[in-house]
């Protein structure tokens, strides 16, 4: 039995919209949603007040427009949001070296190592939350737990400006509880097909045999036999430089013709497009990854000279790794795009592009 963890999961609420509201006090108190109000946009987050109304992020702006007739769309301050972000890594810094951003406004950090000598991870959190809101004026949740999928869990269940804790005790009944899709890496499709085995909760995963849970989901199906159990094993992945950055998607019925599969690549480039933006990075290698209804997987890449420097050049590169995969006999069950080869962030990485951590 490995020595137990103590990790923070800590997440900004509603952040975008957050930093928005926080530099212009216009938008206080009111329904606003981040992004552009045309009719090809999505909303990348929406204050609190907006949730209200049912608009969240992914939601295309036409239908949140409707459903909140008040709505004030604000357009996106990437750098903004990387300045902040950048701020709260100096935050969890001061309180450990094992820090591992998951996104701009999220990470988990393990502090079972309490250098600061606070007592506890729960006031370390707490500690941590105070800083924040010091710093930078804003809110931020927190989960404490024994592992990363539990942490995560934890800072979900008081939203926004609260922290939760589940200790040892806790963790089995409450993921038995739980319904599948809430665990985290667990999406819409492979929900509906544990749904079709009869697996709607984790308790229900618990009960399932490993042998079937490896047979349906491969490898995949070890981690959530031992999730269902409240064990995750993976520890927290310090802060290395980014080396690739990617995007996919499962889908609910197999894809078959080229266009099908062009189609459903598009909202998965305008992510990785998206997060390229977001974090000021670019790319000169391109990966398309084929996930089939047999579960067999194939990647393509391809290289360019120079960093892919925009959307359609991205998309260009996409349907030249696709093309030669048709005719294809077989169903499509996953698609996902991966720039590598990075440039920006990943700069100070050196030449295995990993960035040596002083510890
Ligand atoms: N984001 C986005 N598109 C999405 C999801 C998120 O552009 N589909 C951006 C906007 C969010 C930020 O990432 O502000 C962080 O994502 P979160 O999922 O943590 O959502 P929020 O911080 O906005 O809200 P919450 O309080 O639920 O964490
Ligand atoms: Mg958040």
């Amino acid at each position: 039995m490995p020595e137990r963890r103590k990790i923070i999961h800590i997440d900004m609420d509603a952040f975008y919209a957050a930093v928005e509201q926080r530099d212009n006090a216009d938008l206080r108190g009111k329904p606003i949603a981040v992004g552009w109000s045309g009719p090809r946009s999505v909303v990348a987050t929406a204050s609190y007040e907006a949730r209200r109304f049912g608009v969240h992020s992914a939601l295309p702006s036409v239908t949140a427009a409707r459903k909140c007739p008040e709505l004030i769309f604000v357009p996106p301050r990437f750098e903004v949001y990387r300045a902040v972000s950048r701020q709260l890594r100096q935050i969890f810094a001061a309180y450990t070296p094992l820090i591992e951003p998951l996104s701009l406004d999220e990470a988990y950090l393990d502090v079972s190592e309490d250098l600061r000598g606070l007592g506890s991870a729960t006031r370390t959190a707490e500690a941590i939350r105070a800083e924040i809101r010091r710093e930078t004026g804003l809110t931020a949740s927190a989960g404490v737990s024994y592992n990363k999928f539990l942490a995560k869990l934890a800072s979900d269940a008081r939203k926004p400006d609260g922290l939760f804790v589940i200790t040892p005790a806790m963790g089995p009944e409450l993921v038995a509880d739980l319904p599948v899709g809430k665990v985290h890496g667990i999406g819409p499709a492979t929900t509906a097909r544990l749904n079709r085995l009869g697996i709607h909760t984790g308790g229900d995963l618990r009960a399932a045999p490993l042998a079937l849970l490896v047979r349906e989901f491969g490898k995949a199906g070890q981690f959530y036999h031992q999730i269902a159990q409240g064990i995750d094993e993976r520890p927290v992945q310090p802060d290395r430089a980014r080396k690739s950055i990617g995007a996919e998607n499962t889908f609910a019925a197999d894809l078959y013709s080229q266009d099908a599969a062009l189609q459903a690549l598009q909202p998965i480039l305008a992510k990785l497009w998206r997060h390229c933006q977001g974090g000021g990075v670019s790319g000169r290698t391109l990966t398309l990854k084929v996930k089939y209804a047999d579960f067999q997987q194939i990647t393509r890449s391809h290289t360019a000279p120079r960093p892919l420097a925009s959307a359609g050049e991205m998309e260009q590169v996409m349907g030249l790794l696709l093309a030669p995969l048709f005719p294809s006999a077989k169903g499509i069950r996953l698609l996902g795009l991966t720039l590598s080869s990075l440039d920006g962030e990943g700069d100070e990485a050196g030449p295995g592009g990993q960035l040596e951590l002083a510890l």
